[in-house]
């Protein structure tokens, strides 16, 4: 049995049941919730009644102070970040924090900076990459089969009502490119390598949502690879794919596809192989949401496994400067017009 690693989690609305259901599920490998903690009292104590964890506060300093946690998850919105990574930080206790890592690229370079300062591991909770459709993808391009991959298209379009769970949503003045986006420019990173310079445009099709709910962006990669990536919570196409993510990459030898599904087609020496690509249903997950579901499962396990040995994540603080560095510069690339290259901070 490996040795026990005690879990807080900061945060219990609309997104926090599929942590605490991954925690749970990782009792096997160590992790054992110790305590929730919600500035909602009655949502705190909510969800340790569900998920029958020990102790629950509604201040987070009271829980980092009378807890001995191995890791607190901070599953917040990202205006809260800085100030309970930085609670975190001064307990040295080791912390992942979910998407977006921070409202913007200053906030975030500084949770960065405090952490590796100070030694203690951070990390964002940046999902897609870890869903199952996208380990396999990922696994198909690094392995050279298609040959060196050099154009992309990365599509995420819905018309799902994302707003009833989420109504905060509503009102971001930055909307989907930190929301959305955040996840599809780091797969456009984890695929195709880091980014010379992306350009972008935005709409605002919804009338009811104050940001852009449409972004669609060209990338340059330093390889030499292009990649279209595009996001959009107002697509009015049917089947609606929610939440899939479509992808299609071409190489020098073959191509790889992710098709409504999700279903995966590699060509790869002239042959085409199709194969389904969905995710486990997780007993605790429901449709349309499983994938992502799972993929929380999976991020808490790599986050679990990185902390034990000792290593960063592979989307720790750092890497996900590079990505929240994307996000910055698609909003620069709207507003002038012009292709940026991305600023990392550090
Ligand atoms: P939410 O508003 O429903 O929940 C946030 C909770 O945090 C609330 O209950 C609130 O009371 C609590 N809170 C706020 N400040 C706090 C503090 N200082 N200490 C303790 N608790 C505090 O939001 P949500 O929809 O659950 O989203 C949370 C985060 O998860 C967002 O950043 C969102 O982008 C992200 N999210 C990620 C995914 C994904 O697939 N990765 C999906 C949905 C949401
Ligand atoms: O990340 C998010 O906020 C979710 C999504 C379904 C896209 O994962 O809305």
């Amino acid at each position: 049995m490996a040795e026990r690693i005690a879990v807080g989690v900061v945060g219990c609305g609309f997104f926090a049941r599929n942590h605490l259901s991954s925690w749970r599920d990782l009792a096997g490998e160590g992790a054992a919730l110790a305590a929730v903690c919600d500035i909602d009292p009655a949502k705190a104590s909510a969800a340790a009644e569900v998920f029958g964890v020990p102790r629950w506060y509604s201040d987070p300093e009271r829980m980092l102070a009378e807890e001995r946690l191995g890791l607190v998850d901070i599953a917040t919105r990202m205006d809260t970040h800085r100030e309970l990574v930085g609670r975190a930080i001064k307990h040295r206790v080791p912390a992942i924090v979910q998407k977006p890592f921070g409202p913007d690229l200053a906030a975030c370079a500084a949770m960065a900076e405090a952490a590796r300062g100070a030694g203690v591991f951070l990390a964002i909770h940046e999902n897609f990459r870890f869903q199952a459709p996208m380990r396999r993808l990922i696994e198909v391009v690094k392995s050279g089969a298609i040959g060196e991959a050099n154009w992309a298209r990365i599509s995420f379009r819905t018309g799902y009502d994302i707003y009833k769970g989420q109504p905060y949503l509503l009102t971001e003045q930055r909307f989907v490119i930190l929301d959305l986006g955040c996840h599809v420019l780091d797969l456009a990173r984890a695929l195709l390598g880091e980014v010379e310079h992306l350009s972008a445009e935005t709409q605002r099709r919804n009338p009811r949502v104050r940001g852009e709910d449409t972004a669609t962006m060209l990338l340059r990669h330093r390889s030499g690879a292009v990649s279209m990536v595009e996001c959009t919570y107002e697509s009015r196409r049917l089947p609606d794919t929610f939440p899939e993510t479509l992808i299609e990459i071409e190489g020098s030898k073959g191509a790889v596809m992710l098709r409504p599904g999700p279903v995966m087609e590699v060509t790869a020496s002239g042959t085409l192989t199709t194969s389904e690509a969905d995710a486990p249903l997780l007993p605790w997950a429901e449709r349309p949401w499983h994938i992502v579901q799972e993929s929380v499962f999976a991020t808490c396990s790599h986050m679990l496994a990185a902390l034990r040995a000792g290593r960063s994540a592979d989307t720790s603080a750092d890497d996900n400067l590079k990505t929240f560095a994307l996000c910055e510069a698609a909003y620069e690339a709207m507003a002038t017009g012009r292709a940026v290259a991305p600023r990392v901070p550090g």
